[in-house]
């Protein structure tokens, strides 16, 4: 089957969902495909925290009905250093909120629309081969059940992650990925619990990391530093409570148990290509940089890159096409702050793994205790830490 569109995309994450229903809304049409099935998009679990900015944009294309409804508004998060809980207090600090409303959820919202629009999404797609991005003809051929597609487009947005096909089409001498890999890992569990607390609890503890966010009133997540050759399967759930426990303890405050329904590792890079553009193909979201999670910030990078490459996608198909030329750098100076901002945010709260020789280890674990104190203590610090978390404005 043949297809024309102006864009075609290439991912139905969170990024190339949201960038289908911003060309929709401008009258753009395009072919979105996707080789995992539905059902594992929307199992994935993955972020919860929504910046002010990128509510900002879901409600710009009416997007957020039941993200106003359902979503928890914090306005602020609590950050703990060896039992010691201070409450960064954002909106009396830069008068912005964030919205804890689950990656999930956002992107069944997404698909959602999809549907009542009838847009061109394909789940299951195969053999999903993007070529052409240097001439004026760019296509995307794959495989939908048992039959051949090729898409015929003006423009290819890459939207497909960190492990994405997109990125490895752009010429190894234009490309280079700068990239950092942490000394932790994340153990991530959901459990059917009431979250003890209001607002988030980031805690920096002599045994790592840790962390209890939440999904709902009534579902936790939470999350424990551990070291990345650490095997899940040496965790029963009563070792990971018994570290929550330990490392969220604060005196007068108890943490409740409750059972979990998912658990996984997952290991910590930041990564950023250097460039976001290359002749007729552009990457938005985890294919062009990636975070470790700490500051929260993958999710809203994706959404703040798509929402700055929906708009010049829509000036180019008309004729314009300089916001189009200048969306990699725009992307690109944005990102380095967040990655910046997640770097500070990760060595902060995160204890040096264990291949640290012990005095450097210890010095550097009283130095980052040294370092919370200080913005505890400081409204300065307390400000930038707030500014940044809630999010800088998609300009
Ligand atoms: P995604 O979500 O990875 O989607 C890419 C999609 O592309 C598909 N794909 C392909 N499709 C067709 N052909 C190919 N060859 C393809 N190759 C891949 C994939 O199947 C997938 O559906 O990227 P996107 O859309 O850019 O979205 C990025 C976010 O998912 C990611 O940045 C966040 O989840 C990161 N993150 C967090 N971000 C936040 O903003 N706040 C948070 O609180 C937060 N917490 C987290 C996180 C990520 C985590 N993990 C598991 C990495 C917590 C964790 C534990
Ligand atoms: C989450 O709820 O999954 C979450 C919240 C804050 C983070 C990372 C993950 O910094």
């Amino acid at each position: 089957m043949k297809h024309r569109a102006s864009v075609a995309i290439v991912g139905a994450g969170p990024a190339g969902l949201l960038l289908g229903l911003i060309l929709h809304a401008r009258d753009i049409d395009f072919v979105l495909v996707e080789h995992r099935s539905r059902e594992h998009v929307l199992s994935r679990i993955r972020a919860g925290v929504l910046e002010q900015a990128s509510v900002d944009v879901l409600d710009r294309y009416a997007l957020a009905t039941r993200l106003h409804e359902e979503g928890l508004v914090h306005g602020g998060i609590h950050l703990q250093v060896e039992g010691r809980r201070t409450h960064i207090d954002f909106a009396g600090l830069v008068g912005r909120t964030v919205t804890v409303y689950g990656q999930q959820r956002v992107v069944a919202d997404l698909m959602e629309r999809h549907d009542e629009l009838g847009t061109a999404v394909y789940y299951d797609g195969s053999e999903v081969t993007p070529s052409g991005i240097d001439g004026s003809s760019p296509r995307v051929e794959f495989r939908h059940d048992g039959e051949d597609h090729a898409v015929e487009a003006d423009f290819v947005v890459g939207t497909d992650g960190y492990h994405g096909v997109c990125r490895t089409l752009l010429p190894s001498n234009l490309l280079d990925v700068v990239e950092r890999t942490y000394d932790a890992a994340w153990l991530g569990i959901l459990a059917d619990v009431a979250p003890s607390t209001d607002e988030l609890i980031y805690s920096l503890h002599p045994d790592g990391f840790a962390m209890h966010s939440m999904r709902s009133l009534t579902v936790s997540r939470l999350y424990l530093q551990v070291d990345p050759a650490e095997d899940i399967a040496d965790w029963s759930d009563a070792r990971i409570w018994a570290a929550l426990q330990e490392r969220l303890g604060a005196p007068g405050w108890s943490l409740t148990e409750g059972p979990i329904t998912e658990k996984s590792i997952t290991p910590m890079r930041s990564s950023v290509a250097s460039t976001l553009a290359h002749g007729r193909l552009f990457l938005a979201g985890d294919a062009g940089h990636i975070v470790p999670p700490t500051g929260a910030k993958g999710l809203n990078a994706a959404i703040a890159d798509v929402a700055m490459l929906g708009e010049a996608l829509a000036a180019a198909v008309r004729g314009s096409d300089g916001a189009l030329a200048d969306y990699s750098d725009r992307a690109l100076e944005r990102q380095w702050k967040i990655q910046s901002f997640s770097q500070w945010m990760t060595d902060l709260l995160h204890t040096p793994g264990t291949a640290t020789p012990e005095d450097e280890r210890r010095f550097r674990y009283r130095s980052r205790v040294g370092q919370v104190a200080y913005v505890t203590g400081s409204r300065f610090a307390q400000q930038a830490l707030a500014e940044q978390y809630t999010g800088l404005v998609i300009a």
